[in-house]
């Protein structure tokens, strides 16, 4: 491997201290510029997937980072030299330098008029549908888009918002994010397929690129801009990785206290132990096994204390890039089925936050297989409890 040269720009999450236990009460922009001597301005989330991560295209210090600290995690990212990098590392007003690193969408691909999918009758969505079908429940898919001509698609898609470098659109290149969208919420339409909850809103967020990897940055900042979205809010993350940077774990906190209900995929590291990857595998996050039809935990499936409840994630039909459906296996799959049933429970439950459907999910599940919580979680989430307008939530304690 050839040394890389000093000047080249790496990707980098910086995370500060506390702006009340800074030494010198300077502020992100100030710190950063001291430390690499130049002005730099930060981009907004509309410029990001064109401009902040485009490493190696310029040396233009305008273009050096996006700050996410809109709220209570105090960090951002940028493009550094390890000269800046060092320099960082000894402000005292810098709590720590990472590399950014890569996730990638948890799936196994493998085709098939409206369907309801086997693991939307598991799930007992059609039970509930009679209190809620989770209408205008904002439900964000983080993924590598939703492609927004699908006719099952179409009539619940909201305008979301690309992270990704060099794919300005939330168009979905991959298939991943489409499928995982209509298992939340496939339109009752007569056609294709029917989701979770057929009245939610899908807001595409693309944190995952054509080839199915993301940078860990690029859900940091696209968390950061669900935060701006007001109402109930959901985000379905399926996707993950080893060795996530702390930052991450910041920004997830910061997104539940906000009133977001974190779901995301174990992991497709079973059956050995203690293989939950992240984000599930943070307090803050609900970390989804998956099980087949017969509710028999999935050879894949991510074992561990983390994991909270499973859903069906073998064989699972739903909606397809191009207009059809067919068929995924993953705790991808699995992730959306319990965003499909918080979106259920919370159009019931109306006044809950985010806590407390986090409760509901927890508390109304089924016992399935041989009820180990290492695979199984609580057990397999059952909307139609979660949904019943009677059973009121406290809420969720981590
Ligand atoms: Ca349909």
């Amino acid at each position: 491997m050839p040394k890389s040269p000093k000047n080249e720009r790496k990707p980098v999450i910086v995370t500060f201290k506390r702006k009340d236990k800074r030494s010198t009460k300077s502020d992100k922009q100030e710190i950063l510029q001291s430390a690499i001597n130049a002005d730099v301005n930060f981009l907004t989330s509309n410029d990001f997937s064109k401009q902040a991560r485009a490493v190696g295209s310029g040396e233009d210090l305008s273009m050096i980072g996006y700050d996410v600290n809109r709220y209570k995690a105090p960090l951002l990212m940028a493009n550094l030299t390890s000269d800046e990098i060092d320099k960082l590392k000894k402000n005292s007003d810098v709590a720590k330098v990472e590399a950014d690193g890569k996730m990638y969408a948890l799936d196994g691909p493998s085709a098939l008029a409206q369907t309801t999918p086997i693991g939307v009758t598991q799930v007992k969505a059609p039970a509930a549908w009679p209190s809620s079908q989770g209408e205008g429940i904002k439900v964000f898919i983080c993924d590598t888009g939703i492609d927004s001509d699908h006719p099952d698609l179409v009539s619940n898609l909201r305008d979301g918002k690309s992270f990704v470098t060099n794919e300005s659109t939330t168009e979905d290149f991959h298939g991943h994010g489409t499928h995982c969208a209509g298992t939340v919420a496939a339109a009752m339409n007569n056609t294709a397929v029917v989701g979770v909850a057929p009245y939610a809103y899908l807001y595409p967020v693309k944190v995952l690129a054509a080839n199915g990897s993301g940078n860990w940055s690029w859900l940091i900042a696209a968390l950061d801009w669900i935060m701006d979205k007001k109402g109930a809010r959901v985000a379905s993350m399926s996707l993950g990785g080893g060795g996530a940077p702390t930052a991450l774990g910041d920004m997830c906190e910061a997104a539940y206290d906000d009133g977001v209900l974190l779901v995301a995929a174990a992991g497709n590291q079973g059956p050995g132990p203690n293989t939950v990857g992240f984000p599930a595998k943070y307090p803050h996050v609900m970390a989804i096994a998956a099980v087949d039809s017969s509710d028999i935990v999935a050879g894949f499936s991510s074992r561990g204390p983390e994991v909270e409840v499973c859903a069906p994630g073998v064989q699972v039909l739903s909606t397809t890039r191009g207009g059809g459906t067919g068929t995924m296996s993953g705790t991808s799959m699995a992730c959306p089925h319990v965003s499909g049933v918080a979106a259920l429970a919370w159009g019931s439950h109306r006044g809950s936050n985010n806590k407390q459907v986090r409760w509901l999910l927890n508390t109304f599940v089924d016992k399935v297989g041989d009820q180990d919580p290492l695979k199984y979680g609580k057990g397999r989430v059952d909307a139609n409890t979660a949904a019943f307008y009677l059973n009121n939530p406290p809420e969720f304690v981590i």
